[in-house]
């Protein structure tokens, strides 16, 4: 960064900083990665000069010759990993990627029903708060009070009784496989679009390790940078007869130029997520995530559903009598990372919820395996039966950075 430090060293100080905490602390925000040098480099590329307002052939500014070989390739890369008829790389992330496709299917005021956000659901799956639930009829479906798993019979009688235009599926915060062919089914019998958010599993699908959600999906949304380990962007996945719809939703209907860099690297990430070793990363990340849960079940913690199917889990902190916010904030002063996170039907607010979310993409992209996943159970344990102690977290904090330093980039 010799450029960045002699014209501002204050902004490459920091980002200095930043990359030494990436470097020394356990990452399990379960959003959260690490992406390659390749990835980095073409993300940091003089892309970023360039304006390309439209779609590749048919721009609204000249200079375009390699733009639209790199689009081409984003998508063509896209189609072929995840077997999709269509595809579309330029929403900025994974909000606008919703949005896009809202507008481009719907009218405002349609009905939509998506996941409700404080059980695991996305905010742009209709939530108040969001474009999607302010500019939209959303209704929202939640979780089996007793299993705390998706009730496919609770989501068909909604569906039937609200008759939504389009049916969301897709979560932030559920820890089991999401069944896709059974959301088509209800799609189908209330002649419902049905939209998939794969943001979380996008690596997971690509690798082998979670059920596809493209065969049984009109439209899937991903952002690009969690499980799939890509720069921060967005990507849409369409089925024949939505291309046109949806492309018009993105552009012109939500967005002015793509980010070329972005695109660029978007491609350099789905190359490498076709590869042997993606596959192995994804399989580990889930092997990690289990190793991590049993381990967490073992201390004691109670994690919702008892357990993980993908990359993450969800602790609900009650029995413990510590609250998210306690656990997430002591963690990070040992550098653990991760974040506080309601439960499903959480009594406590979402400032300050019961439980605290944690996944192994981030862990698992520098190298660990299961044993480790056992040591960092162990820290957490540690740090849980600490919340107030400065000295015993101090002594944690140091382990935790030897511990995490050892690790790199295995890719
Ligand atoms: N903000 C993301 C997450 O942390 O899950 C979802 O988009």
């Amino acid at each position: 960064m010799e450029h960045l430090f002699n014209q501002d060293s204050e902004i490459a100080q920091l980002i200095q900083q930043e990359e030494e905490r990436q470097h020394s602390t356990i990452r399990l925000i379960p959003s959260e990665n690490y992406v390659s040098k390749a990835v980095m480099e073409a993300t940091g590329s003089v892309l970023t000069n360039k304006y390309s307002e439209g779609y590749s052939k048919k721009r609204y500014y000249e200079g375009q010759e390699n733009i639209d070989a790199i689009e081409d390739i984003a998508i063509e890369r896209a189609k072929s990993l995840f077997g999709s008829y269509g595809a579309n790389v330029q929403p900025l992330s994974g909000a606008p990627a919703n949005l896009g496709v809202l507008l481009g299917l719907l009218q405002p005021g349609d009905k939509i029903m998506g996941m409700a956000l404080p059980h695991g659901g996305h905010l742009t799956h209709g939530w108040k708060v969001s474009a999607t639930g302010i500019y939209y009829n959303a209704v929202q479906y939640e979780l089996n009070p007793e299993t705390k798993r998706l009730d496919y019979d609770m989501i068909r009688d909604m569906a039937k009784k609200e008759m939504p235009k389009l049916i969301i599926a897709g979560a932030s915060a559920y820890p089991r496989f999401i069944d896709f062919e059974a959301f088509r089914s209800i799609a189908d019998e209330v002649g419902a679009y049905f939209m998939t958010d794969m943001a979380h599993i996008a690596g997971l699908v690509a690798g082998g390790v979670h059920p596809s959600p493209v065969p049984y999906s009109d439209v899937v949304t991903t952002t690009t940078h969690k499980t799939l380990r890509g720069p921060r962007g967005g990507l849409i996945l369409m089925a024949k007869g939505f291309v046109t719809k949806v492309n018009k939703g993105v552009f012109p209907g939500l967005q002015g130029g793509p980010h070329n860099h972005t695109t660029a690297a978007i491609a350099v990430a789905l190359k490498e997520a076709s590869s042997d070793s993606f596959k192995e990363y994804a399989k580990q990340v889930v092997s990690n995530a289990k190793v991590l849960a049993d381990s967490l079940i073992e201390y004691g913690f109670d994690l919702v559903t008892g357990g993980t199917d993908n990359h993450l889990m969800l602790i609900d902190l009650t029995n413990k009598g510590i609250t998210g916010k306690d656990l997430s904030s002591a963690l990070n002063k040992v550098n653990i990372e991760t974040n506080a996170n309601t439960v499903p039907f959480d009594k406590r607010s979402p400032m300050d919820p019961s439980g605290v979310r944690l996944g192994t993409p981030a862990i698992t992209s520098k190298g660990m395996k299961e044993s480790e996943m056992k040591t960092i159970a162990s820290f957490i344990n540690r740090v849980s039966q600490s919340i107030n102690d400065d000295e015993k977290l101090n002594k944690i904090s140091e382990e935790v950075k030897e511990f995490s330093s050892k690790y790199d980039l295995v890719f």
